[in-house]
């Protein structure tokens, strides 16, 4: 089991893993045509399934190309995919709660270890695929993060530079980029001065093209696009200070 050291978890975090279905989840408007959903306390037992992962997964260092060229990423990786011999099913349990929120099939999980404060992701995006695919003609893909273990802090910021806005994301904290995110925002870890071990969970739909039809209504994007069933319902929409989201693309 990882050792989470004198870090002070709450009994939230302890305990069998389980989406807790009631969770609210409030969404924010980054700019006009990107959100952010944000559901504090939306898994019980979030160090439980840190100590799990960090035993059964198979950790490796990922080289990723940033700005051109390949480097080393200062954090461990692993994929996940629910229902294979590695994965908790509580994995798979995340995977259906996502599906049922955002009307996506997920369609890859992978786990990202930050041992402690060293480990860091810099700023990027996530790739929308090949060129021509459906990513790079206008679809949103859905990236959810689930955060377990220690808290670090998750920021965003326009891409190509920008004031940069941060969340803190505790153990079970769930956070997930929609609408243009991957096109128009940044995202990352920062390095911390102290940091008991974190991970997170990512669950990523690949992107589709949109029809006209959800495009205008934003189905298929979540509890607030109007194609969503049950699950955590959105309890909340408001506007980041300083977003543009009135304002047309
Ligand atoms: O660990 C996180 O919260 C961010 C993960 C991330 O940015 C990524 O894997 O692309």
């Amino acid at each position: 089991m990882a050792r989470l050291g004198n870090y002070q978890a709450d009994l939230f975090a302890q305990g069998r893993p389980r989406v807790d279905g009631t969770a609210a989840v409030e969404r924010l408007r980054l700019d006009c045509a990107c959100w952010i959903d944000l559901g504090r306390r939306w898994l019980h037992g979030g160090d439980e399934l840190l100590g799990d992962l960090a035993g059964r997964l198979g950790w490796r260092s990922v080289r990723r190309r940033m700005y051109g060229r390949m480097v080393d990423e200062p954090r461990l990786g692993a994929a996940c995919p629910p229902g294979s011999p590695g994965a908790p099913e509580v994995v798979g349990e995340m995977a259906a709660a996502l599906s049922r929120m955002y009307g996506e099939a997920i369609d890859s999980v992978w786990v990202n270890y930050y041992r402690d404060g060293r480990d860091s992701v810099a700023w990027h995006r996530d790739r929308l695929g090949p060129p021509g695919s459906p990513g790079r003609r206008g679809a949103h893909p859905i990236v959810a993060i689930v955060s377990l273990g220690g808290p670090r802090r998750f920021a965003l910021r326009p891409a190509g530079g920008g004031r940069s806005r941060s969340f803190l994301l505790g153990s079970g904290d769930l956070l997930v980029m929609g609408g243009d995110c991957q096109r128009r925002w940044e995202h990352a870890v920062p390095k911390a001065a102290h940091a008991p071990p974190r991970m997170s969970v990512t669950f990523r739909c690949r992107p589709r093209p949109r029809t006209a039809r959800t495009a205008a209504s934003g189905q298929g994007e979540g509890p607030g696009g109007g194609g969503a069933e049950a699950g955590a319902g959105l309890t909340r929409v408001a506007e980041w200070p300083g977003s543009t989201a009135r304002q047309r693309c």
